[in-house]
């Protein structure tokens, strides 16, 4: 630890400990941002080639591009920042860390005491800035010999601890740092001594503290409960929400085969896009749309694990049927916006699913639902000849071809608003396997392009992101992620000239003040953009054309950004003309009473 002993100044020496500790606690990385006060925590990432980090100018952009990170390695990612509104550019990072519970470490360089609420320069608010947001928060104070070096090896474990225990979230260290920032040399800064009380850490690779994840598991009582309630369950349903692991998702599809119940996957669930099962019910959302199928279909008992659910009409269905509701999830928090949740078990999803798969004894012969399973796939059919018949593509069929043309071993990120809506209710179920990631705790359209960043770069792995246009325009300067060595996304930005999703609510009939306050046009497009950052792009609106731009942007080495642009009156009569053809097929099915 000779890089420790040989620190130039209290201020670094603080900044090394706190760092390495981070490290030794096993945090993901870190992400840096520029600026003077920070300068101590900067300059200990990089002296240490060990640690991966990025750096990158906008701390909002950061904090998505963390986000998305800490949520693929299931690890802590840091982040390191100035002093000043630095740090509130954080926030919605935080807000979406701490509501989808990803581990984040947020470090926040602050001003000494003394520079605090006296009109010094960029010197605000910094203690508990982020509130309930945060798991925990704590101010390291300026690096003082009359402090033990323990206290902040212990502040260090302390916080991976917190963000990384269930449930899992962001935590904030404010660290005060007095003049000098630089490396310079302080003779007599750092007594003899001082480092003795951490002597023996000195002589190790190993955290100070050495801290357990309490895993919760189900008691034997409460697996009794499980069983007999699944297998006396007459109609179940098994709904799969968020999942954002492979093993996760491994162990879902194994207990879907076994259960025998209609399956309705979430898109990021891992199983909606691919990894079909045989009950599985790709477009539940659709039939949901056709009253006799939602007044035909009645499940008694639902198995939801995971996280939440995208389709609002999935969830106004369960809400009307008031059925049994077992909710399993790895974390405490509430997860029921329609409050219908009956039992709910904290455990290991992965190790649920193991247990439960083989634990059922017998399942039924001819399973309940499977006529349900056997209409989403006449569904298919029906979506797959009106896709061929659109000669234009158009965000229904850029959402079905991304799902079959993706291919294997790359992954999915959709943005908020219309994308993640079209490819849940039309994506195809026979796509290839991969992650599917959505910033869904908060859904915001913030942050959309940083986030397929991180997201490529902790994957080691192409990302294909579908994004709109407002969601692209809000994150522009992300496009410069998209070089950063290790990242490939290919951005697919679908132009409607606005927010496409107001014209399906019932605010669009009022025209008088729908365009201006609700579609908001704006006529850009992002040739210019990409041009600026040197990014490749391509621009169509054939569906044979994307295939071969999106084959050869596969094939290149570095992001592209393909636009397509739409209209957006067009799309919502392409949404109700189709839906018009799938409730058509549907009903012929429904047996009458
Ligand atoms: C940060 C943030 N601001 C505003 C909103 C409200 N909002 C939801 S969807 C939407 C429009 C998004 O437009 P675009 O990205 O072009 O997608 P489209 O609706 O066209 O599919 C807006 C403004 C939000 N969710 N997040
Ligand atoms: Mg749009």
């Amino acid at each position: 630890m000779d890089f420790i002993l040989q620190s130039p100044n209290m201020n670094h020496l603080w900044a090394r400990l706190l760092v390495e500790e981070l490290y030794r606690n096993g945090i993901g990385g870190f992400c840096i941002s520029p600026g003077s006060r920070s300068t101590p925590l900067a300059l200990a990432v990089s002296e240490q080639n060990k640690i991966v980090h990025k750096v990158h100018f906008d701390e909002r952009g950061t904090g998505f591009y963390a986000l998305n990170w800490a949520k693929a390695v299931g690890k802590p990612i840091a982040l390191i920042c100035t002093s000043g509104t630095a740090v509130a550019n954080y926030f919605p990072a935080v807000v979406e860390a701490s509501l989808a519970r990803v581990p984040l470490i947020i470090l926040t360089a602050d001003r000494p005491p003394e520079l605090l609420q006296c009109g010094a320069n960029q010197a605000i608010e910094q203690i508990n800035i982020f509130g309930n947001y945060v798991r925990w928060s704590f101010t390291l104070p300026c690096p003082d010999s009359a402090i033990s070096p323990a206290v902040v090896l212990t502040t260090s474990g302390q916080a991976v601890y917190r963000a990384c225990r269930a449930p899992a979230g962001p935590v904030h260290i404010n660290c005060m740092f007095r003049e000098p920032l630089e490396p310079i040399e302080l003779e007599g800064d750092i007594p003899e001594g001082y480092l003795s009380p951490i002597e023996s850490w000195l002589g190790t690779l190993k955290p100070f503290t050495r801290w357990n994840l309490p895993e919760s598991r189900l008691t034997t009582e409460q697996e009794i409960f499980v069983l007999d309630k699944i297998e006396t369950a007459r109609q179940g349903l098994f709904l799969v929400g968020e999942l954002r692991e492979e093993q996760e998702i491994k162990s879902a599809y194994s207990l879907a085969q076994s259960l025998h119940w209609p399956v309705f996957a979430d898109v990021t669930s891992g199983l909606r896009l691919g990894n079909r099962t045989e009950f599985s019910v790709a477009y539940y959302d659709q039939m949901l749309l056709l009253p006799e199928f939602f007044n035909w279909f009645n499940p008694k008992f639902v198995l939801h694990i995971g996280g939440t659910i995208t389709s609002k009409r999935l969830l106004e269905f369960l809400e009307k049927k008031r059925p049994e509701y077992m909710f399993i999830a790895d974390h405490p928090l509430r997860t029921d916006p329609i409050h219908r949740v009956t039992y709910r078990f904290e455990t290991n999803l992965k190790s649920f699913c193991s247990w439960l798969a083989p634990a059922m004894k017998r399942r039924d012969i001819y399973p309940w639902g499977l006529e349900v399973v056997e209409w989403s796939q006449q569904l298919e059919q029906i979506l797959n000849k009106w896709t061929q018949e659109q000669e234009e593509l158009n965000e229904i069929t850029i959402a079905r071809y991304i799902s079959l043309w993706k291919p294997v071993d790359s992954d999915l990120f959709l943005g908020n608003s219309m994308p993640i809506r079209d490819a849940d209710m039309y994506g195809s179920v026979y796509g290839t396997d991969g992650l599917v990631f959505a910033n869904r705790g908060a859904s915001g359209i913030d942050g959309t392009i940083a986030s397929s960043a991180g997201f490529s770069f902790a994957r080691k792995k192409i990302v294909t992101a579908i994004v709109g246009d407002l969601s692209a325009l809000h994150d522009l300067n992300s496009i410069s992620l998209l070089k950063q060595e290790g990242v490939k996304v290919i951005l697919i930005i679908i132009n409607n000239n606005g927010g496409g999703i107001f014209s399906f609510l019932p605010i669009s009939a009022y025209p008088e003040t729908f365009e201006r306050y609700f579609g908001n046009p704006h006529g850009y497009h992002f040739e210019g953009v990409a041009k600026m950052f040197g990014i490749d792009y391509v621009v169509t609106h054939k569906p044979d054309e994307l295939k071969t731009l999106y084959q050869s942007a596969l094939e290149k080495q570095t992001s592209t950004i393909i636009e397509v642009s739409t209209n957006r009156p067009e799309n919502l009569e392409l949404h109700k003309q189709l839906q018009e053809r799938l409730k058509k097929e549907l009903i012929k099915h429904i047996p009458a009473n």
